[in-house]
């Protein structure tokens, strides 16, 4: 098999049922695998909520290792809907030229940094510091802050061969708690200051209320982006005439990215928690246990995509769930869509191919099914376009 080729686990079960059911901790979850059931069930927030007690819609669940409710993730409409019209304005800034021309600048020099290294482990060495680094724009604060957040690692709750790590989250919250102080005493244009003083109901949004924004923005967006970083440069290097393709029809690149996001689907599923007795095909589910909402599975759907584990670059019609569906869609995707197209097209620029040396697959363990989400390590060589 190839290194860039991720095989669907899901089509057996997805096609024969349309569920699946994984333990997690002793809190099962139901999965949910045909795009249609999908987006139906993202869509009735009154049946499957997102408001339950914190981190119990995360698969695995963090109700062991936090509190904190992430706004607006965690909160159901309509109370959503006003935590989320605070918070967009800030999150659409990525489509402003200055913020592009900054990331792009970023972008541009790491790609420089890893041509001239010879090999290069991509997850650490690249995915990283790209992500962390671009972070520092979402956040408006310094770029020195990067090297904090790269000394965390890939995974803000997680370690190696360990689900949930409540030390490494306190980390996290630690420091999240010392920069809200910071903001309160020195306001900036930063975006904990930002929050500090949004209006909210007719008062401003509480510490614990910007914490829950802050802890979303931290863990939401780093091994998701991470990997569809890493899991794209594997895709380019086995296929490098698409490098070619990128130079000579620039135009298909936001078409390429969001094929990629359909294939990698880097988050594999959410949860939500069912506040009544139902169905979900034809199965019974009770109240007050979990489903979720299997990204990953649906992205693979035959009934939606043509030749579904395929990457077609331009694929024309793609109605993907790699970001989500509906009112919880990803509140990062913009950023996330930008760091994506500019890596692109400054591999395009600069780079005439990539040779993997070897690598190391990240395969999640869902029980029923086992799924390479990424890689833990990857180590490739760029050949400078000359
Ligand atoms: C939560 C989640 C959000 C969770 C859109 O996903 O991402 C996970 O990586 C975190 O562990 O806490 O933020």
């Amino acid at each position: 098999m190839k290194k860039s080729e991720f095989p669907d686990p899901f089509e057996k079960a997805r096609l024969d049922k349309g569920y699946g059911k994984m333990n997690d901790q002793d809190d099962p979850v139901t999965m949910l695998l045909r795009h249609k059931d999908v987006r139906k069930s993202a869509h009735n927030y009154k049946t499957f909520q997102s408001g339950a007690q914190p981190g119990r819609i995360v698969v695995p669940s963090e109700v062991n290792i936090r509190d904190t409710r992430q706004i607006p993730f965690e909160v159901d409409p309509p109370v959503h809907g006003e935590y989320r019209a605070i918070v967009e304005p800030w999150f659409k800034r990525p489509l402003q030229p200055e913020y592009q021309e900054k990331l792009s600048v970023q972008i541009s020099n790491l790609v420089d940094e890893i041509i001239n290294k010879g090999t290069v482990e991509v997850v650490n060495g690249f995915a990283l510091p790209l992500q962390s680094r671009a972070l520092t724009l979402l956040l408006n604060t310094p770029f020195s802050e990067a090297e904090t957040w790269i000394s965390w690692g890939t995974h803000v709750f997680r370690s190696e061969g360990e689900a949930l790590d409540g030390d490494k989250a306190n980390i996290l919250y630690n420091y999240i708690d010392e920069q809200i102080e910071r903001a309160v005493k020195e306001p900036g244009d930063d975006m904990y200051s930002v929050l500090l003083s949004s209006d909210f109901q007719g008062r401003k949004l509480t510490k614990e209320e910007v914490k829950g924004v802050m802890v979303l923005t931290f863990a939401g967006g780093r091994d998701t982006v991470i990997n569809a970083v890493t899991n794209s440069i594997s895709y380019l290097a086995e296929h490098p005439e698409s490098l070619e393709r990128f130079r000579k029809e620039p135009e298909i690149i936001g078409k390429a990215v969001e094929e990629f996001i359909r294939y990698f689907s880097p988050l594999t599923q959410m949860g939500r928690v069912v506040t009544e007795d139902t169905q979900v095909c034809e199965h019974a589910i009770k109240a007050d246990s979990r489903i979720s909402l299997c990204w990953a599975s649906a992205n693979r759907d035959a009934s939606v995509f043509e030749n579904p584990n395929e990457i077609v670059l331009d694929r024309k019609i793609n109605p993907h769930v790699g970001f989500g569906f509906s009112h919880h869609n990803c509140l990062g995707a913009t950023h996330a869509r930008q760091i994506l197209k500019i890596l692109l097209s400054t591999l395009a620029e600069k780079v005439a191919n990539i040779e993997i040396v070897d690598g190391k697959e990240n395969i999640e363990d869902l029980d029923e099914f086992k799924r390479k989400v990424g890689f833990d390590q990857i180590n490739v060589k760029f050949k400078k376009l000359t």
